[in-house]
């Protein structure tokens, strides 16, 4: 059994309560090892390690130093690929061609990326009359932001805390990772690749625990982090925002989202099943850009129904390790639970389920783990709960629909803005209805394309601030302007 401790100052550290928590693995409940949960000493530790690494050691490398340190902790991710895919895949449950293809490899990318962002982008420069006649010169200066808390979720654990450190550290800056109590593990072996990379102790710091009274609620509230980068619910989200708010520390919150998918009926029809069926069932629908609202063109309603609901009763359920298995469990019983109440409200609220809607069977050895089936439902009207709330599981309404106009105030009405699937062979069509989509991102005949130049955020309820690229580097640095009057 493994025990998962806290990485603070270069070091793995238990917790001083002796306070430790379960890791169960989804695919089949059994106990992976324990989780030792940070109080207020452990993240005090935490946070003052990364403030000396920050005045000492880091803060006085050179960007190509720490750029050449950033480059060789992504090399020994992909040389320990096997490691980080294995713990992965135990903590969520995905399939291992799943995590292959996009969680440990984009782990990786993150941290050369980034690196590649910052030395190649140059800061403004001005200059400026004066009545004098000599004028005066003003340049930018990118400045590390100082410590970070980052608080990642469980859905994609190494890639999306990844995707905050990488240019968080780029930038210069040191970081304490809180990470979801469900997955603890590629974080803290994360931990490892930094020592054995020669990372300067204090630069990378993980604690673990919960959110509430736990070690989320410290590390956030700790006047020491000078600002806070959050993936989660938008719920989670506030109450973050209300932490941040003492101190006046900066934030970027990526949050929750329940992402409209608009097939018309001038789509090619097995790119818009096929794109679908990723975009409804991809790590069992536990992708925040995932799209639980499908909107049809009603004369192709019918048929992308049938196909849609043909092809997903095709996938198939199985351990990580099943090499024809395309389909794992939700994340926990506890997520379950949650979901499994709503395909219950769907019924309630007058839906035909049209695929699933239950809990498979899946066999003694499985019937312990979180598993589930995928749902689709049609029939339910627009103000229904299930068409409105993130269910965040395997499962879409789809809803025909006549005019243009008429699909975007539809995809539109929600109180998330993160992402919006486009399938039309009509590229002018395309273009003036990605323009009218009231969501941080628009993918048009595809899903969750991603170029890591990008910027990457929500609207509305879906988040606050956009990262990805240069847009990272405004989030993780201070641009200082300098004026000099010559
Ligand atoms: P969550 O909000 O429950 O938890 C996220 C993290 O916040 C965890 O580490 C958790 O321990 C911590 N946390 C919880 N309460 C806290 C508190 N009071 N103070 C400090 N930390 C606290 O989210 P989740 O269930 O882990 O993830 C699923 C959610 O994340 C979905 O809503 C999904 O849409 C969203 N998400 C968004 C994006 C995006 O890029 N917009 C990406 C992935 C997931
Ligand atoms: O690809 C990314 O960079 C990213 N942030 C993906 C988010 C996925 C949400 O579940």
């Amino acid at each position: 059994m493994k025990t998962f401790k806290h990485f603070i100052n270069g070091d793995f550290v238990s917790s001083s309560s002796g306070r430790q928590f379960e890791n169960r693995c989804p695919v089949d409940g059994s106990l992976i090892g324990m989780v030792h949960e940070a109080g207020q000493a452990e993240v005090d530790a935490a946070v003052q390690a990364a403030r000396a690494a920050l005045d000492g050691p880091w803060g006085q490398m050179t960007q190509a130093q720490r750029i050449e340190l950033l480059n060789k902790v992504a090399d020994r991710i992909n040389e320990r690929f096997e490691e980080f895919l294995e713990a992965e895949c135990r903590d969520t449950g995905k399939p291992r061609s799943l995590a292959s293809h996009i969680d440990i490899p984009r782990g990786a990318a993150n941290f050369k990326a980034f690196s590649e962002t910052l030395a190649n982008h140059p800061t403004e420069s001005f200059k400026l009359d004066t009545p004098d006649g000599a004028g005066a010169l003003n340049y930018g200066v990118r400045k590390p932001k100082g410590v970070i808390a980052v608080i990642s979720p469980w859905n994609l654990p190494l890639l999306l805390m990844t995707w905050k450190v990488g240019p968080a550290l780029a930038c210069g800056n040191t970081v304490v990772v809180k990470p979801s109590e469900e997955t603890p593990a590629t974080t803290t072996l994360l931990g490892e690749v930094m020592q054995e990379c020669g990372v300067p102790a204090g630069v990378y710091n993980v604690v673990h625990g919960f959110g509430p009274d736990s070690a989320g609620e410290f590390l956030t509230s700790h006047q020491e982090i000078d600002a806070i980068t959050f993936t989660g619910e938008t719920r989670t989200g506030e109450i973050i925002m209300q932490a941040a708010a003492v101190g006046l520390r900066d934030i970027s919150m990526e949050c929750g989202g329940k992402n409209p998918g608009i097939v018309f009926a001038d789509c090619d029809m097995d790119k818009a099943i096929e794109g679908t069926m990723r975009s409804v069932f991809a790590n069992c629908g536990q992708v925040c850009l995932g799209t639980e609202r499908v909107y049809v063109e009603r004369p192709i309603f019918d048929e992308f129904v049938k196909r849609l609901a043909e092809t997903a009763a095709g996938l198939k359920l199985g351990r990580p390790e099943d090499p024809d298995a395309n389909f794992g469990p939700l994340v926990s019983l506890e997520h379950r639970d949650k979901v499994l109440s709503y395909y219950r409200l769907a019924v309630e609220e007058g839906a035909r389920v049209v695929l699933g809607g239950g809990v498979p069977d899946m066999g003694a050895e499985l019937n312990e783990g979180a598993w589930i089936e995928p749902t689709i439902w049609t029939g339910l009207s627009d103000d229904a709960r299930v068409v409105n709330e993130e269910i965040f599981g395997p499962c879409c309404h789809i809803r025909p629909f006549d005019r243009e106009e008429e699909v975007i105030e539809l995809a539109n009405s929600t109180d998330y803005g993160l992402a919006c699937a486009i399938w039309t062979e009509n590229s002018a069509r395309a273009v003036r209805v990605a323009e009218q989509m009231e969501t941080g991102l628009v993918w048009v005949n595809s899903w969750f394309l991603r170029d890591l130049r990008t910027a990457f955020g929500g609207a509305k309820q879906s988040g606050i601030g956009r990262e990805g690229g240069v847009h990272s580097l405004e989030f993780y640095t201070e641009l200082k302007n300098v004026c000099i009057k010559l």
